[in-house]
């Protein structure tokens, strides 16, 4: 899209200011986003996003709990007198008509404000990682009174059940004629499907409660301040009731990660142990509403992750490459082989990560 185009989907919303610059920003695999510069000084600058709406069908219920979420987490912080309140919760602006999106007759946009002197990062260190896991249990602990029910903005996003059916179904059609090159993959899958699926059975016996999760919290979905303090949690279209383990198990899978999620050499991805050890204290402190079986399955989640990865880019490498954004014709496979790689990684940690925890709720 020209920046004509951008600058005229701007125009619709009540933004302050006049635009001097729109540029892609960011590494996100599904929505397109763009920095909004102002030529004003004073005037803030803004993020302009396209809404992937093949995969968010439900706009109206996506912006609904969105404004939810942050209007809620607004208020707690308001309540506790904080401090910088605007850059630590995302404020959309609406569009001229008074929704919260615009619809340009094919494509669905949003604008929040730029939050300045704030970054993202694709790697965080054990320090930066501790306050990444305070954030995400704080962000858990604000949300647990939310008064709004929220939907679920894609219908069983981190269900393991309905992620396996999908690989099967892809299996089944195999419509890029590819499924005899994966063979290896779909077996070691199968394998570890019963004890990949165990969230949802405890579900079912009463046992696990779902929470209002974030669902998307790769490291990438937060915002840092210049000491390495966690701003906010961006990136909320995925904001839905889950199973905690979808919040600590992305973190984990995303930041403790040594080599990249799509990295070509497996040498280099293995399960960081210190990352984990930094996240999971800080997640500790401030997710003081978990019950005993959700701190004991932390270990567990941090394997479903880069399971759960792997299951689905290896459907969507099946499926000839219909929903990550991808940059050459290989990029799913490549992206399987790592996650899986990173799931074995973790299995070899597993009883350390056990020990870890067992000590940390000692103290
Ligand atoms: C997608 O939008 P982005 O790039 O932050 C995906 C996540 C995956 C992730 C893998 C809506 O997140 O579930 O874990 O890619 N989001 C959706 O990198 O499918
Ligand atoms: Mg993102």
């Amino acid at each position: 899209m020209d920046r004509n185009e951008l600058i005229k989907i701007v125009s619709e919303f009540d933004i302050q200011g006049h635009v001097a610059e729109v540029k892609p920003l960011g590494t996100g695999l599904i929505n397109d986003t763009y920095k909004v510069t102002t030529q004003e000084n004073d005037c803030a600058d803004y993020v302009l996003q396209r809404i992937n709406h093949a995969i968010f069908q439900n706009v109206d219920m996506l912006q609904s709990n969105i404004l939810a979420v942050t209007g809620h987490i607004r208020k707690k912080l308001e309540e506790k007198h904080e401090s910088d309140i605007d850059r630590k919760v995302l404020h959309f602006i609406p569009c001229k008509s008074g929704k919260t999106y615009y619809f340009d007759g094919q494509n669905y946009w949003r604008i929040m404000v730029f939050i300045p002197n704030a970054k993202t990062y694709e790697t965080v260190n054990p320090e930066y990682s501790y306050y990444a896991g305070r954030a995400f249990g704080n962000f858990e602990a604000m949300l647990a009174d939310i008064p709004e029910q929220l939907g679920e903005t894609i219908p069983n996003f981190h269900n393991m059940e309905f992620r396996l059916q999908q690989l099967h179904e892809a299996v089944e059609a195999n419509a890029a004629k590819r499924v005899d090159s994966v063979r290896f993959y779909l077996d070691e899958l199968e394998s570890r499907s019963q004890e990949m699926c165990k969230a949802e059975r405890l579900y079912r016996e009463g046992k696990l409660p779902k929470r209002v999760c974030h669902c998307d919290t790769k490291v990438n979905n937060m915002m840092f301040d210049e000491e390495g303090k966690v701003l906010c949690v961006i990136d909320l279209d995925t904001v839905m009731p889950n199973f905690i383990f979808s919040d600590y198990g992305d973190f984990m899978r995303s930041a403790a990660n040594t080599g990249e999620e799509d990295d070509k050499d497996l040498d280099k991805v293995s399960f960081n142990m210190e990352i984990f050890k930094a996240f999971t204290k800080g997640y500790l402190e401030t997710a003081d509403f978990l019950i005993p079986l959700e701190i004991e399955n932390l270990p567990y989640a941090a394997a479903l992750f880069p399971y759960m990865q792997t299951v689905r880019f290896l459907s969507d490498y099946i499926n000839g490459d219909t929903y990550y954004k991808i940059k050459y014709p290989e990029h799913n496979l490549v992206r399987t082989k790592a996650q899986f790689k990173l799931l074995q990684s973790v299995e070899e940690n597993t009883p350390a990560m056990l020990d870890f925890i067992e000590s940390c709720r000692k103290k």
